[in-house]
């Protein structure tokens, strides 16, 4: 026997439930029929009825808005396990995305109800205390990625991790794809760019973090970081989505004292087809509720695609307690779980870094690669470019006024011209 469509009710509102907001495109039915095979199939259904346990019905998960192609589905807690992603990724983000019975479906957003925010521990130390442990009050955080991105050996690479440094920056970090590669090999790369970040911690009076990539399989990255903590590093990194999100759970849970930094490689396989996939709002949400410190968000005007009003959204949903609705997000309070500091990346270089705060405001890392390295008189003069823009930026002076008695910054917007 077919089914009818007894997974939409356009009268129930949410209580306790995980709500989550679809875009679908409907495969030769109506946006209401589709709607209701998607609920199914990502709860208590399948394609066929199936008698005789009619107390299971509870749980189905029920198409409560229709607008346009826009539906929204509230699935009871019930359904997941407390404190597994995974989990409830397998049932809102799994077989729904091959369906015949649409052409095309994103998932936009997620909204976690209280019981499901409590199953978790969120970041450990969040905006404030990434402040607190770099002792920085009232500006945007610095950081570069060590480039080229593979290749360099461990000498050169703390040397340039130093001169980031001593130039300025606040964070040096790895590549995504730096892990422990023959020609850089992690335990001495790490040893080595720790000692220089407390050189160049001395020798500034500033605080300064390496934040090292500890992305491997699950139990050689969890001995890696206990490394890292034995060493006195401040931050390990993980490759987010690359890793896993049960990774990810496993390094918050192990309760080290160091801050996580997220990078979100491979997000665009998921978040790039506007029509398909998942938004970064949801990659955004699942990291900020596990519990990194530090996210990559976009730029808005960098080398990888991103438009600033949806890196804006993004930004408001990890680093405000509570988010009100719009067209592509749904309303959150997040109650227990702390903020995630916006990390912008990609392409950029000083004469960026005026779009940044204005868009962005102070509560983010500015991070440039190339836009360091490539400085035409260097690292190290790279870095203070940067920080002189983000100086003139914070006391209102445009960059090309205060390049006239900063010579570096001078060279910086001569050699980046747009
Ligand atoms: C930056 C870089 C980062 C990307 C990640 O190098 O390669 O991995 O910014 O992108 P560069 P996103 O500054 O030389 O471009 O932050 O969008 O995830
Ligand atoms: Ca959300």
């Amino acid at each position: 026997m077919k089914r009818g469509m007894d997974f939409v009710n356009l009268k129930y509102r949410p209580k306790n439930d995980l709500v989550c907001l679809f875009k679908i495109s409907p495969n030769k039915m109506s946006v209401a029929e589709a709607a209701n095979t998607v609920a199914l199939e990502s709860s208590v259904g399948t394609w066929t009825k199936v008698t005789g346990q009619e107390y299971v019905e509870k749980f189905r998960a029920k198409v409560f808005s229709i607008k346009g192609n826009y539906i929204k589905i509230a699935y009871p807690e019930a359904l997941f396990e407390s404190n597994n992603v995974p989990n409830i990724l397998s049932s809102v983000a799994g077989n729904i995305f091959g369906m015949k019975s649409v052409k095309t479906i994103r998932l936009e957003d997620v909204s976690f109800p209280d019981s499901i925010l409590k199953g978790f521990k969120g970041p450990k130390h969040g905006i404030e205390g990434v402040r607190k442990l770099m002792k920085i009050k009232d500006r945007p955080l610095v950081g570069t990625i060590i480039k080229p991105k593979l290749g360099l050996n461990t000498e050169h690479h703390a040397k340039s991790a130093y001169e980031s440094w001593s130039g300025g920056c606040d964070f040096v970090k790895d590549d995504e794809n730096l892990s422990s590669q023959k020609f850089n090999m992690f335990e001495n790369r790490m040893v080595k760019t720790l000692e220089m970040a407390d050189k160049a911690e001395s020798e500034t009076g500033e605080k300064k973090a390496y934040l090292v990539n500890v992305t491997a399989e699950t139990k050689e990255m969890i001995r890696r970081a206990e490394l890292v903590e034995k060493q006195g590093g401040k931050f390990v990194m993980i490759d987010i989505l690359t890793a896993g999100w049960a990774a990810v759970q496993t390094l918050r849970q192990e309760n080290f004292k160091m801050a996580i930094h997220a990078h979100r490689a491979m997000h665009a396989a998921f978040d790039r087809n506007s029509e398909h996939g998942m938004d970064m709002m949801v990659i955004a949400d699942f990291a900020r509720l596990i519990g990194v410190d530090t996210l990559h968000i976009g730029t808005g005007i960098g080398k990888l695609e991103g438009k600033i009003s949806d890196i804006q959204e993004i930004q408001e949903e990890i680093e405000k307690m509570e988010v009100k609705e719009t067209k592509k997000r749904l309303e959150q309070k997040w109650r227990n779980i702390k903020p995630v500091l916006g990390v912008s990346s990609g392409g950029l270089h000083p004469r960026h870094v005026p779009f940044l705060i204005h868009n962005l405001g102070k509560d983010l890392v500015i991070q440039a690669g190339g836009g360091i390295h490539g400085h035409p008189l260097g690292t190290k003069a790279g870095a203070i470019a940067m920080r002189q823009a983000v100086d003139a930026t914070m006391k209102r002076i445009p960059l090309n006024e205060y390049a006239k008695t900063h010579v570096e910054l001078e060279e910086a917007l001569k050699f980046w011209k747009k």
